[in-house]
């Protein structure tokens, strides 16, 4: 069974909500009078069943089977093995320019395993001292392979024969040519993600096929904006599972910030209109909105998803202000699909790019930027907190070719 029949095709979705995902006119009405009420967590302890140890907190938060779901006990082994937990760091905040140096090492290390192998790649072509013609064609190909796209491996080569043909160069020059072709295709991409203070509750939504950080990228979001003050309210979207509501559950704990979820199973457009209705009637800056994954060829999915945006638009005309795709960096050309169907069915506003780390494609970013010139807001390099960081081109055009060293 593949993944989205598991949560949910058409038989599914008929024995769940009853009658026709298709009969949209009528179901547009949200069906939040209907079933449980939801379930609200206000971020507090004592509003959430018994707490987990913080080492099965951590993989619930990352969406991974935890101990207890499994059942098994921690062997004596694996107790002498654990190191001992390191200290709570002291919360003194580094100054500007070392955080954004030390973000800088972590992109970096982050892209890795991108830049080392488009490293290697270039400097197996360049065995001979002058750029000829062969040459440029089997960085050409490096290029392509590394996901950046035909467009910008043409326009690197473009521009290398047009200022070094026949002439010596180093793979130091090459890379450095490649890092400003990169930063020129993603500087008209770059833009941060801005919360149109006008707009209360400003209403985020998340979308994404299946585990490409959706929920991740809503915890980290809700952890930085708590941080800045802002009242956040998080509502679990995500329906089919109830590992889902779970997880989100966590981060929004984590954040200090309100959670409406309701049993898995219901229906969820209800649950975004109900959310959307509390969060007009409270005291909330911004509403993120999770949604379960979904292939962008399912039809009845992704009709699903323009049931949720078209009955948060009852309420508001305007929201959702922001709907962003997270696209896993690790799936590659794939990518280019993502943002061309979730664009057109659910309006998708801006990006999320996830997973940088753990890949050797992170190039596709150029390739997407080329083709589908969207915003990108923020970059993921991990699973903590921490590891989500506005879009920066330069930053990443050095990433990603090394050059930054
Ligand atoms: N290494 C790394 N892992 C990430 C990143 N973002 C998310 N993850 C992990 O990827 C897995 C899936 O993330 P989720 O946030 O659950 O993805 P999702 O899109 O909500 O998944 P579904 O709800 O199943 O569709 C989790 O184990 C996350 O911890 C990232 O930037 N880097
Ligand atoms: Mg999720």
């Amino acid at each position: 069974m593949s993944n989205d029949e598991k949560k949910g095709g058409k038989g599914f979705f008929k024995r769940l909500f009853g009658g026709s995902e298709n009969d949209l006119s009528q179901d547009d009405e949200p069906s939040e009078k209907m079933d449980a009420p939801p379930q609200k967590s206000t971020g507090t302890r004592e509003d959430l069943p018994a707490p987990p140890p913080k080492d099965e907190e951590a993989a619930i938060a990352a969406g991974r089977t935890t101990r207890k779901e499994t059942g098994e006990t921690e062997t004596e082994e694996e107790k002498a093995e654990k190191p001992e937990r390191e200290p709570e760091p002291e919360t003194d905040v580094p100054p500007p320019g070392e955080k954004r140096r030390n973000w800088f090492l972590r992109l970096t290390s982050g892209l890795k395993k991108t830049s080392d192998q488009l490293g290697d790649n270039i400097g197996a072509v360049f065995t001979r001292k002058k750029l000829d013609a062969r040459t440029l064609e089997e960085l050409e190909d490096v290029l392509i392979q590394a996901d950046l796209g035909i467009d910008t491996a043409l326009a690197i080569t473009q521009a290398l024969e047009k200022d070094r043909f026949e002439r010596e160069i180093s793979t130091k020059d090459v890379k450095k040519v490649l890092a400003r072709e990169v930063e020129k295709t993603l500087e008209p991409v770059a833009s941060p993600l801005v919360i149109d203070e006008q707009a209360r509750p400003f209403v985020i939504l998340m979308v994404g096929v299946n585990g490409s950080g959706k929920t991740t990228t809503i915890g980290k979001l809700a952890e930085k904006y708590c941080r800045e003050g802002k009242n956040v309210m998080l509502a679990a979207g995500d329906t089919f599972r109830a590992a889902a509501i779970e997880q989100l559950t966590v981060w929004g704990k984590r954040a200090g910030c309100e959670v409406i979820s309701r049993p898995p199973g219901s229906d969820a457009s209800g649950l975004a209109y109900d959310a959307l209705e509390r969060a007009r009637n409270s005291n909330t800056d911004i509403l993120i909105i999770d949604t379960a994954g979904r292939l962008q060829n399912r039809d009845e999915l992704m009709a699903e998803l323009e049931k949720i945006v078209r009955v948060i638009k009852k309420l508001d005309p305007d929201a959702p202000h922001a709907t962003l795709l997270t696209l896993d960096a690790t799936t590659g050309q794939n990518a280019l699909q993502q943002v061309e169907i979730f664009g057109q069915r659910a309006g998708v506003t801006g990006l999320v790019m996830t997973k940088l780390d753990g890949t050797a494609r992170g190039g596709i970013l150029v390739a997407i930027a080329k083709k589908h010139p969207l915003p990108v807001h923020y970059v993921g390099v991990g699973e903590g907190a921490d590891d989500l960081e506005p879009f920066s081109p330069g930053d990443f055009a050095m990433a990603i070719t090394g050059t930054g060293e």
